[in-house]
């Protein structure tokens, strides 16, 4: 198991957070994460045979926010 913190810009309230952390744990391979609003991350445990960050990433702005590199 793997863990990254990806970058989640544009979060407004803890609705987001929810949002966000559920579009993450959807992902296969993804086993938890953790969404801060104050930091504007997301701490991703996932494993790394199953899906990579560019992925954890890509989920993200499908929900609507950023996750620059
Ligand atoms: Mo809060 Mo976020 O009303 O997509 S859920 S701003």
């Amino acid at each position: 198991m793997a863990e990254v913190t990806i970058k989640v810009e544009g979060m407004s309230c803890g609705g987001c957070v929810r949002n966000v952390t559920g579009v993450l744990k959807a992902l296969p391979g993804v086993e938890d994460a953790q969404v801060s609003l104050e930091s504007a991350s997301a701490q991703v445990r996932y494993d790394p045979a199953r899906v990579e960050p560019a992925q954890l990433r890509a989920a993200v702005e499908g929900a609507g926010f950023d996750s620059p590199v």
